[in-house]
Parts: C-alpha cells; sequence; structure tokens
C-alpha cells in the first residue's frame, strides 16, 4: 500500500561545493530548542498491534521473545533484488519513497517480525554533507570527496539534515502508514565515529589508516569532526522520529576496531551525546545502540544512556546479562547469534538459536530482550533459514 506519490526528482548532494561556513556546536539545549518536533505534524498514524518489542525493551512481561533481523530488507532476498533492478541501483531505490516502503514490507510477506526498519542507508548522512557518495558494481559504497584534514573538517557545510534528507522522513511517514500497525518502525543511523570511517577513508576499510592517522596525529581535528557528526546525527534522528519513527538505532558497526582508550574517547563519548541529545527531546522513544566488537567494553557502554545495547556474537549473553541488568535502571540487550549460523539445516539452526536463548534466560529474567542476528544478514543466506531462526525464537517457551 503506498501514501505518498513523489514527483519530485531529488537532486543530487555531490554536485554540491564545499563551503566555508562553520556549523555551529550545539548544546543539548540548543537541540531541544531548534527542533522542529514541538511543531510535528499530526500523522494519524494507525495504532500499534504488535507491541513486542518495545515492551522487552521497558522490561515489561511478553509471550514469547520478539525478534527481528538487522539488514532484513536486501539482497538475499529475490523481491528485494528485483525491486532494485526496477530502480536502477541502490542510491535510486533509497530515494524512491514508494519502493523503499516496498522493500522494508516485504520481508513481513514471509516472516513473523517484531519490528520493521526504515530502509535506507548509514551512508545518506555524509552524502548529504556533500561528499558524493556513488556504489560501483561489485564493489562497496564509496565518495567522490574525502575529509582528511582541519581543512576539510571546516570545510563540511552545515545543512539543514531534515531538509536534504527529506526523502528519509518521507519514506519513514510513509512506511509507518503503510505498515498498518503491524509492527513497529525503526529509524536508524551510523555513530559518529562509523560515519567518520567513511568520510575519512572514502568508502568502506579494511585497515582504517587514515582516519587512525588522523586519530594519532590530529586528534583534535577528528574531535571536531566527531562533534559535528554527532550534532547531525542527533537531528538526523529527531527528524525521524518527527516523522514517524517508534524507535531509533545507532549503529556504531566500526566501533570495535579501535583499542579501548580510543573506543572511551572517539566512540562511546559521542554515542553517550547522541543518547542525550535524542532523549532531550523525546525521553520516551527507545534508542538502541550496537557496536559491533563492543560485547567487552559493555560495563562502559552500559552508561552511554541507551534503553538496549546491541551485542555480536562474541560475547555470552548470560555473562552481558549479569552486566547489563547490574545498573539501577537495568538495559535491555540485543542479539547475538553468528550471522554464519543460517547457512546450517534448519534443525541445527533451531538449536543454536535455542542455545543462545537459554544464555539469555539462564540467570531468571524473562524480558529486556530482543532476539537478532551479531550483525546483519548476509546476501547469500536462503530465505527459509532466516525464516527458521525467527521462528525458532517464537517457538521458545518463557
Ligand atoms: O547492492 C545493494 O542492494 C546494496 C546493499 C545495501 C543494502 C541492502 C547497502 C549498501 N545498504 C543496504 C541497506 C541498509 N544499510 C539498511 C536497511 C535496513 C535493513 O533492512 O536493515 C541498513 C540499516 C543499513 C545500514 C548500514 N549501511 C550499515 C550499518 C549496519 C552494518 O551492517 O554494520 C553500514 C556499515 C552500511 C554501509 C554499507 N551500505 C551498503 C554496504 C554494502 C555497506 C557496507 C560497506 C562496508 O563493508 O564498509
Amino acid at each position: 500500500m503506498v501514501f505518498i506519490k513523489l514527483t519530485k526528482q531529488f537532486y543530487q548532494n555531490f554536485t554540491k561545493n564545499f563551503t566555508t561556513k562553520q556549523p555551529p556546536h550545539k548544546t543539548i539545549q540548543e537541540h531541544m530548542m531548534s527542533s522542529s518536533s514541538h511543531n510535528s505534524p499530526s500523522h494519524n498514524f494507525p495504532p500499534l498491534k504488535n507491541d513486542r518489542l518495545l515492551k522487552a525493551i521497558r522490561f515489561e512481561k511478553v509471550d514469547t521473545t520478539p525478534v527481528w533481523i538487522m539488514r532484513q530488507a536486501g539482497r538475499y532476498l529475490p523481491e528485494y533484488k528485483q525491486t532494485r533492478s526496477q530502480a536502477g541501483d541502490f542510491l535510486s531505490l533509497c530515494k524512491d519513497v514508494d519502493k523503499a516502503t516496498e522493500v522494508t514490507l516485504q520481508p513481513f510477506r514471509r516472516f513473523d517480525l517484531d519490528c520493521a526498519i526504515l530502509f535506507s542507508d548509514i551512508l545518506t548522512v555524509p552524502d548529504a554533507l556533500g561528499l558524493g557518495l556513488y556504489f560501483e558494481a561489485g564493489d562497496g559504497p564509496k565518495f567522490k570527496k574525502t575529509v582528511r584534514n582541519l581543512t576539510d573538517v571546516e570545510a563540511l557545510p552545515n545543512v539543514n539534515i531534515a531538509t536534504e534528507l527529506d526523502y528519509v522522513m518521507k519514506a519513514v511517514t510513509n512506511i509507518r502508514h503503510a505498515l498498518n500497525g503491524i509492527a513497529p518502525l525503526f529509524g536508524f543511523s551510523g555513530s559518529a565515529w562509523t560515519l567518520a570511517t567513511y568520510m575519512v577513508e572514502g568508502g568502506g576499510s579494511k585497515e582504517f589508516r587514515h582516519i587512525k592517522a588522523m586519530m594519532y596525529r590530529e586528534p583534535e581535528t577528528l574531535h571536531l569532526l566527531l562533534d559535528k557528526l554527532a550534532n547531525v546525527v542527533i537531528d538526523y534522528l529527531v527528524a525521524q522520529i518527527d516523522a514517524g519513527a517508534q524507535l531509533v538505532q545507532v549503529f556504531d558497526s566500526w566501533g570495535g576496531v579501535l583499542a579501548y582508550r580510543e573506543f572511551m574517547t572517539f566512540s562511546h563519548q559521542y554515542n553517550q551525546k547522541v543518547v542525550q541529545g535524542v532523549k532531550a527531546k523525546y525521553p520516551d522513544i527507545p534508542v538502541v545502540v550496537f557496536t559491533k566488537g563492543g560485547g567487552l567494553w559493555l560495563s562502559t557502554q552500559v552508561q552511554n544512556g541507551a534503553d538496549m545495547l546491541g551485542l555480536d556474537w562474541t560475547m555470552s549473553l548470560a555473562d552481558a546479562r549479569k552486566i547489563a541488568l547490574a545498573p539501577t535502571k537495568p538495559i535491555a540487550l540485543q542479539g547475538n547469534l553468528d550471522p554464519a549460523v543460517l547457512y546450517a539445516s534448519c534443525e541445527n539452526i533451531y538449536k543454536h538459536t535455542h542455545l543462545m536463548l537459554n544464555d539469555v534466560y539462564s540467570i531468571g529474567q524473562k524480558t529486556g530482550y530482543v532476539a537478532n542476528l551479531g550483525h546483519g544478514i548476509q546476501q547469500w543466506v536462503d530465505p527459509d533459514c532466516a525464516k527458521a531462526f525467527i521462528d525458532a525464537v517464537h517457538d521458545f517457551s518463557l
């Protein structure tokens, strides 16, 4: 079902010039003042029929464990590949509200999922900052421009993110209507650190050579970039909530490549700022932070203000729960099945999923947990194996 027809061709951000205008350093109070959400339109969204996932995050009793899959809309689904080829390329798909809505809903036609996630990408933000995102066939994402020094950081434009990424907000509102209340809708952003890795490297990376060189040679330059990005991420997430997102996730996909001290300084600190900024505006909207490779630092992460923390597969969920349930306000957990388990037989997927759930619930608390993979589903997975995982979660009796 489609509610918004787009007639306007959104212009390409990468033709935009760098300006020398300095973005302001906003305080949390300034974010509260400047956000448009006080005037957010009344969307008249349909009532939510499945609030299992929201209840689990609030530590309320649930009938069964809620579940979703990171990257649940994507290349492992033949119907996704078909819609993407109709759109022409990935970015056009993200910018086409009807098609972005269609691919967000596709996994719901196959699986009994407990939430939807906006179909978009974390890299639309650096694109809106004028770096010129493009994808080459068979290759990962790339940027036409990179940010390698103080001059580059200072030259980043001071954009109104809600306007620049208007197509994202239109997709959020359209998807929320089209879902018709069958599940809550996640908005998302990359973390400041993870976005910075793509902006400094000019694309994906294995060694993170340029950003780590900047970190150790010119830490002030990196801090300036991260502070700007954290402000952008706050505005972006608040705008998605204004548009209809019912909860948000910060993907800190590359936080785990940092050393302990650097994680605290260059990732955790900015995650904390982002959570605080969103919460200042929307205290009741759940915020989830997923740091891939961040399990080692869980006892620090529980202090970042998030309602739920995502974990990859390297950590025992029984151990993680002990840490996450310790604070006065316990933190919910999400994760963490190895995505490669989905290459196993359905029987073994079932077995591994139940082993994970036994770990989670071994300490007695029967809520405060959302099942997921420990990272995104891979493109070679058979959709029936994804279904086996989801059904195994729901079949597990609490
Ligand atoms: O070829 C294609 O069709 C494009 C593949 C693809 C897809 C399906 C990309 C390019 N992005 C997406 C969608 C996407 N990306 C979603 C959709 C919602 C969902 O169903 O989950 C989300 C939430 C993302 C977020 C994203 N993009 C992250 C964070 C999550 C993670 O996996 O760690 C990251 C790091 C990206 C960057 C990105 N975009 C696309 C690719 C191939 C990559 C990874 C590049 C790299 O390895 O560095």
